[in-house]
């Protein structure tokens, strides 16, 4: 049995990150012995033919897409290359969107198999058993399929009682290596579920409402090895909120301490739930950043979206973090119902105070509606009216709702002075650099690497044009000065920009020089460090 997973690609503006979703998948059919690879569209580029060539080679016989909102579409496009190529593959589709549009994506998507709804861990496994057996698909809890014209859902699939029984998520089978190139922070999770019911989230329907933690022991182990065996610049705990339960908090960030750990790390927490000593706790532990969901300064707004918190609970909360020595992160959301054009420019005025009085950076989202959730599945309740059902655009960057009080027209109007204020915050950093300042220096230099490689990544340059015959290039610098001009001519980018980066890449190990046969290769490396000693 051999099952494929597939990764969606989406921007490099949202942060690309390792698929924790598909590395939980992995580790467990692994730990079943069910043979599984995953072909990472997010860092390569995608192409049909591409993926038509894996199926090719690895045939599998179940290949399964992840995705969110936003992803949908890309998902849904994979899953019908391998249809096409071959019908008898079972194509199947997981994560927080589909979990709550069964019928949709069927109606929209009729290639597609299966739907997993929710926590996916065993019922990959048990999905992969039962196309392996050729048995009865309505044996899987926690799935839908189609049978002939009707869609069948299986009974709900019970939550991972005990985490610490799940395998590690098998990260190797990613190609960290561009990740760590691209500085991008790797994720784990220490817990699933939230307690709280925000009206425009669709955690605790995806992973319920009572929190289930894992031993902070083990969870250390995981953070240790990511610390030690990669090249990650930070690790981020993208826990629900990582601060929800303190005797858990306590007991990582100890243990953290107690193996005397130098990682950077975050965390997302909710600022009811900071107090002084485990702010101070998570600072010593190595945490620099904590995001809060922040979402409106406005009273009445917080309080229809069932936020559970108030202008002041946010400014002690900020503050407390602060005085720690967090870095605090404060996210909002434009046109959440209620929000007219004084409570978003309230909002704004109330982010900018907070990083004047407390230096916490702040970010605007605008609402996109996410099935799953009370405000997507009640919206007209709520005076919602969703302009689009294109999936593609629930970035939470586009205007795709208006309301009563706000017509698309002028949450646009509203986007328009955020993304201004953006505007005038990078030009000052662009000033600062000139002026010579090393931080906004460093700022700069660090963008203009990143989108250097993601180009390369995007465009699979170094695939493309990283074989060097032995005859024309001897040696590991005439390699890598073939590989300059190469690159130079491929991205249209002068000699002496490129020369830099791919020497930083070649000097770090994220580029490799590998001997195959009568001529050299340039690879991506895996992202491990490589062994000392
Ligand atoms: C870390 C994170 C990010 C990071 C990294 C993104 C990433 N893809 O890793 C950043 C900050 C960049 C980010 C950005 C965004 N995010 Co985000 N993010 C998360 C967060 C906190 C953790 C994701 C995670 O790793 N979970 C742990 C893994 C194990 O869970 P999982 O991915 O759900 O996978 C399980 C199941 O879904 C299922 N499964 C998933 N795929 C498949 C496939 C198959 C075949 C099967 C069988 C099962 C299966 O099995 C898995 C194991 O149990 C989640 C909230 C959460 N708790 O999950 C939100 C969440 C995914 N993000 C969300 C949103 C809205 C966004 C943004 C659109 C905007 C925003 N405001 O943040 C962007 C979009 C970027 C993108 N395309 O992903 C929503 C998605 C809702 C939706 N319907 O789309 C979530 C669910 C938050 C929420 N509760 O509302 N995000
Ligand atoms: S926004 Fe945060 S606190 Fe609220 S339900 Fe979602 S994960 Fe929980």
């Amino acid at each position: 049995m051999r099952v494929l997973l597939l990764s969606t690609p989406y921007p490099l503006e949202e942060h690309v990150a390792p698929p924790l979703s598909l590395a939980y998948l992995a580790g467990i059919l692994q730990k079943e012995g069910i043979e599984v690879d995953i072909l990472d569209f997010l860092v390569s580029r995608y192409r049909p033919a591409k993926l038509r060539q894996k199926l090719e080679e690895y045939r599998p016989q179940l290949v399964g897409a992840t995705c969110v909102t936003l992803t949908w579409k890309a998902a849904a496009r994979m899953l019908k290359v391998c249809k096409d190529f071959d019908p008898s593959i079972v194509t199947a589709v997981g994560g927080p969107h589909v979990s709550f549009t069964v019928e949709e994506t069927f109606r929209r998507a009729p290639w597609v198999d299966v739907v997993a709804i929710g926590e996916g861990d065993r019922t990959i496994v048990e999905l992969a058993k039962a196309v392996a057996g050729g048995n009865d698909l309505s044996q899987v809890a926690g799935i839908a399929f189609q049978d002939g014209n009707t869609i069948v859902r299986t009974e709900p699939r019970p939550f991972v009682e005990d985490l610490d029984r799940l395998p590690l998520p098998a990260r190797h089978l990613l190609p960290l290596g561009k990740y760590t190139a691209l500085g991008s922070a790797c994720t784990m999770v220490t817990s699933r579920g939230c307690p709280y019911g925000c009206v425009f989230c669709s955690a605790n329907g995806m992973f319920g409402r009572r929190v289930r933690f894992r031993d902070p022991g083990l969870v250390v182990d995981e953070f240790e090895m990511l610390h030690r065996d990669y090249d990650f610049i930070q690790i981020n705990i993208v826990d629900d909120t990582f601060t929800v339960n303190h005797n858990h908090t306590r007991g990582v960030c100890e243990e953290m301490l107690r193996r005397n750990l130098k990682a950077q790390w975050s965390a997302y927490a909710r600022v009811d739930t900071m107090t002084k000593d485990i702010a101070e706790l998570m600072r010593r532990a190595g945490c620099k950043w904590v995001v809060f969901g922040v979402e409106s300064a406005n009273e009445g707004i917080l309080k229809t979206i069932k936020k559970g918190i108030t202008r002041e609970k946010v400014r002690s909360g900020v503050k407390i973090a602060t005085d720690a020595g967090l870095k605090v992160f404060n996210s909002f959301i434009f046109n959440l119902p209620g929000e007219t054009p004084e409570t978003a420019r309230e909002s704004m005025d109330f982010a900018e105070q907070l990083a004047l009085d407390c230096g916490a950076g702040y970010g605007f989202h605008i609402l996109a509606p996410m099935p799953g959730t009370p405000l997507y599945d009640r919206a007209e309740d709520y005076g919602i009216r969703l302009l689009t059902r294109d999936w593609s655009r629930h970035d939470a960057n586009q205007v795709i709702t208006e309301t009563p009080t706000m017509s698309a027209e002028m949450v646009r109007e509203v986007a328009a002075i955020y993304d201004q204020r953006v505007e005038v915050a990078r030009e000052y950093v662009k000033r600062r650099a000139e002026e010579g300042d090393a931080e906004s220096i460093g700022m700069v230099k660090g963008k203009e690497k990143q989108e250097f490689i993601w180009d390369l990544i995007k465009g699979d340059v170094i695939e493309g044009v990283g074989r060097v015959a032995v005859g024309t290039a001897r040696g590991h610098d005439a390699a890598k000065h073939a590989l300059v001009q190469r690159v130079s001519r491929r991205v249209g980018r002068p000699v002496e920009v490129v020369e830099p980066q791919i020497s930083g890449l070649v000097a770090s190990g994220l580029l490799r020089l590998e001997l195959a046969g009568d001529h050299q290769r340039w690879r991506w490396s895996d992202g491990r460090r490589p062994d000392e000693g």
